[in-house]
């Protein structure tokens, strides 16, 4: 490692070890540059909280079962979402019934059509571990109310309304168990069937149900379905809830809900994707199609970042539930850098896929997924088990640590020599994880400046580890 100190004095940051290489011709620019974007590091860095730290709300302390399955999903950092249920026979998307204003009676004609022999959970899950993904998170009941597992609290689900009649989650549940990955619950709280869903919130106006229901009634029953996946399906990993913002003034008895769980399951993590500050009781904020803090999402200009791990869903299409009619699918690389920047940003991120009717994951989905295993098999050691930063996200790319590495993810550099604000400690090495060369890194007194040889690039992520 060649590392090279301006001026006398700005004591001893590194282990120098070799020799002194100047490039006066291109120093005062990037003085400029690292003066400008070391001040601004400074005030991020420092409002970067300690990746470790994270709050319980006043009226919840977690268990320590719950603290350590925390720690476990956030070193866990990628997972598998699935959308699956009886609206992919029309392969429409998820929100079908709402978009076509499809009433219970049509909509009740469709489970009878649902019949996904070719569904083999082992398959599934062998992807999710060939993704890179250690856990997954699938849709036990979305906005249609249709549960695709056995219920004894309703008769609209797989086992009594489709000729499919086997508890699709349960028999994923021993799939995942078998292969070593957690398995959470997606539930919706927003329900398009249920008669006592009443008063109607935002959505869910052609359903054709009489205006009348009673209101804890819905709850009950929304409990009894929870109790269900917190029994029957061996230990999870959480719930996933959906929904709430089709009714916000509502009094959705959360903590009850929310207590019910932790009873049933102490280490299971509550996330619930209302787009606010987490709400007590809860243990992982989710950001949907958003990196944390970010507000491309309508639903996300007044979600605010909270203590609680974080983690990001997005889709490979623009859709969650199964949709012919959607191509549009993102580049391997997208996904990477979308992974590489959740991670930056101290989240995990939940890539979704939308099965077939069939029971199938269409071939475009499979080979991106594979990709992306491919990537974490090789450079997974800079994601898995870190925490983001010390360094705030840049446009350049972001930071992870982990132990004594830090790692640059450099995903959007052209130029030989990038300005790096100034890192606390001692660097002990640093090299490219890519090529495995010792990286040089100048320390201009008011920052480091990183020389990349030409063909260090990396088209993906080109990853500086320093040891501290
Ligand atoms: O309405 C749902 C949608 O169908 C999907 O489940 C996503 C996944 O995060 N969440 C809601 C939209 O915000």
């Amino acid at each position: 490692m060649i590392i090279q100190r301006r001026r006398a004095g700005c004591g001893d940051r590194f282990m120098s070890s070799g020799r002194r290489r100047v490039t006066f011709l291109t120093l005062p620019l990037f003085l400029l540059l690292s003066l400008r974007s070391q001040i601004a590091v400074q005030a991020q860095a420092d409002s970067n909280p300690p990746a470790s730290q994270s709050t319980v709300n006043t009226a919840y302390t977690p268990s320590p079962a719950n603290l350590a399955a925390r720690k476990w999903f956030q070193d866990a950092k990628s997972g598998m979402f699935i959308h699956w249920g009886v609206y992919s026979v029309l392969g429409e998307g998820e929100w079908v019934m709402n978009n076509k204003g499809i009433p219970i009676s049509e909509y009740e004609k469709i489970p009878p059509q649902f019949n996904p022999t070719e569904f083999n959970p082992a398959e599934w899950v062998a992807l999710a571990k060939a993704a890179g993904m250690k856990y997954i998170t699938i849709t036990s009941k979305h906005h249609d109310g249709f549960a695709i597992f056995d219920s004894k609290v309703s008769d609209y689900d797989v086992v009594d309304r489709t000729p499919y009649k086997k508890d699709i989650l349960k028999m994923l549940a021993e799939e995942c168990r078998k292969q070593g990955i957690k398995l959470f619950f997606y539930h919706s709280q927003l329900d398009w069937h249920h008669p006592d869903y009443f008063p109607l919130g935002r959505t869910g106006h052609s359903s054709g149900r009489p205006a009348q229901g009673e209101w804890t009634r819905y709850l009950d029953y929304m409990d009894g379905q929870l109790r269900e996946l917190l029994t029957n399906y061996g230990q999870i990993g959480g719930i996933w809830f959906d929904g709430w913002w089709d009714k916000p003034d509502a009094d959705w008895r959360l903590d009850k809900t929310y207590k019910l769980i932790h009873d049933l399951q102490p280490q299971a993590l509550i996330g619930n994707n209302h787009h606010r500050k987490p709400f007590p009781g809860e243990d992982f904020q989710m950001f949907e199609k958003d990196l944390p803090g970010g507000k491309t999402a309508e639903f996300n200009r007044d979600t605010e970042i909270g203590d609680l791990p974080l983690e990001t869903c997005e889709t490979i299409n623009k859709s969650w539930g199964y949709n012919k009619n959607d191509s549009s699918y993102k580049s391997d690389k997208e996904l990477l850098h979308y992974l590489i920047r959740a991670a930056g940003h101290n989240a995990n991120f939940l890539l979704n896929v939308g099965p077939l009717p069939t029971g199938k994951i269409q071939p475009e989905f499979v080979t991106q997924l594979r990709a992306m295993g491919q990537w974490m098999t090789k450079y997974g050691d800079s994601i898995y088990g870190t925490r983001g930063g010390p360094v705030a996200p840049r446009p350049w790319g972001v930071t992870t640590q982990k132990g004594n590495k830090i790692y640059f993810h450099i995903l959007d550099w052209q130029d030989s020599l990038l300005p790096l604000p100034n890192i606390h400690g001692i660097i002990r090495s640093a090299r490219f994880l890519n090529t495995g060369r010792k990286a040089d890194i100048i320390d201009t007194g008011q920052g480091l400046v990183l020389s990349i040889p030409a063909g260090t690039i990396d088209p993906v992520d080109t990853i500086l580890v320093l040891e501290m």
